[in-house]
């Protein structure tokens, strides 16, 4: 039956995760060490932290996340303190879990399942002529399993990390010696897996990633942010091309951080700085999906207190022939700004007409339909919500059962914006892959309360528990809306 909540024949619904954040298995089947293996866990109050040691010998202790960022000085060497626990090194493991989580994804209903392929689990220093074989055979592995519930992999060529050893001898993404890493490594890739996998995405979150642990970049000021991105295009767009000519009928984008952003008042001096801001998350998409520089672009970088960054002679050809195809986001939350905040309104004022999670997001199903609709208007390509979801702090009694109706709730309503952005305002939109399907390590705080799964994970923030997967509530309440199309959503 369709009704005006129903999604379009052949929608792609399916969970996406992160491989640092899920996966585990740090130091099994060959994988390298990642930037991202050096973070601590945290809190909202206590950021997460890189442990490295100055040549002296003497410990410091960075913080690393995308907004809080620190400078880290030349010539560290990153340690592991006995004191301290390391999210990535076991996250869920899915490393071992993969047959019986892709099982529990496709009794869901999911036809797609978005995840990030480790970097330094195929190249281990990022520098090899050879691929891993071992982690190629993992995710060969992960297809071949998800193919036989029918299954589409989408596949994120690199999430906010990359191989240690780029991070420590050329600075990261500072360097176009890793954008000639990065190629290799895609086409590796392409070439051993593109005959079961079409959708992949070359970069997460590209427009929010700055600093040691996502880029490998030691300085985490505006110049060195917008370099790092720069060089991160040239690799995207390149990629891109090799894609299309390596993967006949293959779909390639790249994924932005949009959070939806409303001007505080309608104050002229307000609504200006909330054009400049939005040009924040604009610049991003404009130069991957549009193929070249905004116009904006110098006054940008102003702001940011520089005047211009290193472009190629060659580069501007690269980003014009490697567009991507469609473009993908997350959502999870709007912001408002007024002249004088910051980026991303850390510290700003809230918005008084929205409820926050327990992590003080705000809860806007409103700005997805909102957000898709600036989108589409832009770019004029299809778009792909690959991340969406609430970070939430669940119960579970002793059967590992958890009675989440906040997390349907949540899902209720963003369900139902983006079923209007698609039936009444006609965006095309390819697929829905909420974060996460199952329990993982979160992002931002390294926490594991912090949960987004439908299905629960017996793990505590100190990587202790049994493991054990247990459906929640909400597991039976998307499978319905999944197995009706939407219209359970009525
Ligand atoms: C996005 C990242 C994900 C994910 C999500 C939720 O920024 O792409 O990796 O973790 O946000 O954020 P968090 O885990 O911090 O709650």
């Amino acid at each position: 039956m369709k009704t005006a909540k129903s999604f379009p024949t052949n929608f792609l619904w399916g969970g996406a995760t992160a491989d640092f954040q899920y996966e585990g298995g740090f130091n099994e089947g060959g994988r390298g060490l990642l930037s991202r293996d050096f973070e601590t866990n945290g809190s909202q109050a206590n950021p997460r932290h890189h442990t490295l040691k100055l040549p002296n010998g003497k410990v410091i202790t960075p913080r690393s996340s995308f907004i809080l960022a620190d400078d880290v000085p030349a010539d560290v060497e990153p340690v592991f303190l006995a004191d301290q626990y390391y999210p990535s090194h076991q996250a869920v493991d899915f490393y071992h879990h993969y047959k019986e989580d892709i099982k529990l994804m496709a009794g869901m209903g999911f036809n797609i399942f978005r995840f990030s392929i480790c970097w330094s689990r195929i190249f281990p220093t990022g520098e090899e002529n050879e691929p891993n074989q071992a982690g190629l055979k993992f995710y060969d592995d992960v297809i071949n399993e998800m193919k036989k519930y029918d299954m589409e992999p989408l596949i994120t060529i690199c999430h906010d990390e990359l191989p240690m050893n780029l991070v420590l001898k050329y600075n990261g993404w500072a360097s176009r010696k890793v954008i000639d890493a990065y190629v290799k490594y895609a086409k590796t890739l392409f070439e051993h897996f593109g005959d079961r996998c079409r959708y992949w995405l070359t970069f997460n979150e590209i427009n929010a990633v700055r600093g040691f642990g996502p880029t490998g970049v030691r300085k985490a000021d505006g110049q060195a942010r917008y370099q790092a991105a720069h060089n991160m295009f040239v690799a995207s767009a390149k990629t891109v091309k090799l894609g299309h000519k390596l993967i006949p009928g293959g779909s390639f984008g790249a994924m932005f951080a949009m959070s939806e952003l409303y001007p505080a008042t309608c104050k002229p001096e307000d609504m200006f700085h909330h054009l400049q801001e939005r040009r924040e998350n604009w610049y991003f998409i404009d130069v991957m999906g549009r193929g070249y520089y905004p116009s904006y672009a110098e006054e940008l970088w102003q702001r940011h207190g520089f005047e211009k960054i290193t472009i190629d002679p060659d580069d501007k050809e690269i980003l014009k022939t490697g567009q991507l195809d469609y473009i993908a986001f997350s959502y999870y939350r709007s912001n408002i700004t007024k002249k004088g905040d910051g980026w991303f309104n850390v510290g700003g004022s809230a918005n008084p007409y929205l409820d926050k999670t327990p992590w003080g997001w705000p809860v806007d199903p409103l700005g997805l339909r909102y957000c898709m609709n600036e989108i589409y208007d832009r770019i004029q390509k299809p778009i792909f919500i690959v991340e969406n979801g609430i970070g939430a702090i669940d119960q579970a009694d002793e059967n590992g059962y958890v009675e989440d109706d906040y997390r349907i709730e949540y899902f209720q309503q963003h369900l139902s914006a983006m079923a209007d952005a698609i039936n009444i305002d006609h965006v095309p939109c390819l697929g829905y892959t909420m974060w996460a399907p199952i329990d993982l390590v979160s992002l931002s705080t390294g926490e594991m309360k912090k949960r987004y799964g439908f299905v629960y994970v017996d793990m505590d923030d100190e990587g202790h528990g049994s493991l054990t997967r247990t459906p929640k509530k909400s597991y039976q309440w998307i499978k319905h809306v999944i197995e009706t199309n939407g219209a359970a959503l009525e």
